[in-house]
């Protein structure tokens, strides 16, 4: 009779539940789980498709914004990379010139133009940073709820850290980023426009030179402009890039057969390995950003796919990266410890 009653009185604890209000405002419950990760239909740096599991854990809503970027500026006096002088050492052979302060900043070019030349449209703007966009002279007046961007990776990780929260790894966001729709090619499903709407703030037209704005945007859009995925997610496809924790790795491991053996909460490459091998005169290492742009165009990159990734030098954020946090959830509790940059 005692054991029965033991046995009565141990209920499954379901994981999966949400444990209660979110950690901080604006944040959803992602229940975690086995997933199909990267895709074999796009771009080589995303296969092979292979299976991994994650942890619950909380995620923003929302790309960070302008507004809550510059309330952790007030509160710390947090410069961000694009606003200090480089060091020479770190850039050998770049012309004086470029060691002042700023960013790259994309520039429509005037017509078709040869698309392996990314410096047609991408400028290098003295005096370029999160509060001016387009360089010294334009602002942010009017973006208050657009994502925040020209953000380097340890300015992701700076603001992370005073809002008590972390970055996604890869498979967490982009897990997330499938809103539950395993294995389809958008997170909204397959088709490109739903019901022949775009579904995100991305660049219809001829990449780089004539944008179509049929989705209502030229540049970032107001974050939440878009219907949210399955998760209540927004923008995870189109409008900024955005920052995950993990080194850079020219292409996913192979699947493993046995479910004992699927990767949990793998934590991507190796700083070493992250390297641009067309670039090494460059010693900066590089993160994986995921979920495209408003610069991603058919004809040029159709990125804005949950499964899409690529390489991002971490001391380079440009007019097309921001991020958004998470909050891991341990042994029931939130877990806001942090994690290192390396
Ligand atoms: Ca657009
Ligand atoms: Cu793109």
């Amino acid at each position: 009779m005692k054991a029965a009653k033991i046995t009565k009185t141990m209920t499954k604890i379901n994981i999966n539940e949400q444990p209660g209000l979110p950690p901080y405002s604006d944040m959803v419950w992602i229940p975690g789980g086995t997933f199909n990760m990267g895709s074999e239909d796009y771009y080589p740096e995303e296969a092979p498709v292979h299976k991994v599991s994650v942890d619950d854990f909380w995620m923003d809503k929302y790309q960070v914004t302008n507004t809550q970027f510059s309330e952790f500026v007030s509160a710390t006096g947090y410069q961000t990379v694009a606003e200090r002088k480089p060091n020479p050492e770190d850039y050998p052979g770049a012309p004086p010139e470029n060691l002042v302060a700023g960013s790259l900043v994309f520039q429509k070019t005037n017509g078709p133009v040869d698309l392996r030349q990314i410096n047609l449209w991408w400028n290098w703007t003295p005096g370029a940073d999160w509060q001016h966009p387009e360089g010294p002279h334009s602002h942010i007046h009017k973006r208050d709820r657009h994502p925040v961007v020209h953000i380097a990776y340890e300015d992701a990780m700076a603001y992370a850290e005073w809002a008590g929260k972390v970055l996604p790894t890869e498979a967490e966001w982009e897990f997330a980023a499938r809103g539950g729709l395993d294995g389809a090619i958008f997170v909204w499903g397959d088709e490109h426009f739903p019901n022949g709407v775009p579904a995100a703030n991305s660049w219809q037209g001829e990449f780089p030179w004539q944008n179509l704005e049929m989705d209502g945007f030229e540049g970032t859009s107001p974050v939440g402009s878009f219907p949210a995925n399955g998760y209540g997610l927004f923008d995870m496809a189109g409008n900024v890039w955005e920052w995950t924790e993990d080194w850079w790795t020219q292409e996913h491991t192979q699947d493993v057969d046995k479910p004992c053996c699927i990767p949990h909460n793998p934590r991507g490459g190796q700083i070493g390995e992250s390297f641009d091998p067309a670039q090494p005169q460059f010693r900066i290492p590089r993160k994986v950003v995921k979920g495209g742009s408003h610069l991603c165009a058919p004809n040029y990159c159709l990125r804005y796919r949950p499964s899409a990734r690529r390489p991002q030098m971490i001391d380079t954020g440009t007019t097309h990266i921001g991020f958004r946090c998470i909050t891991r959830v341990k042994n029931g509790s939130v877990n806001k410890q942090l994690t290192n940059i390396l």
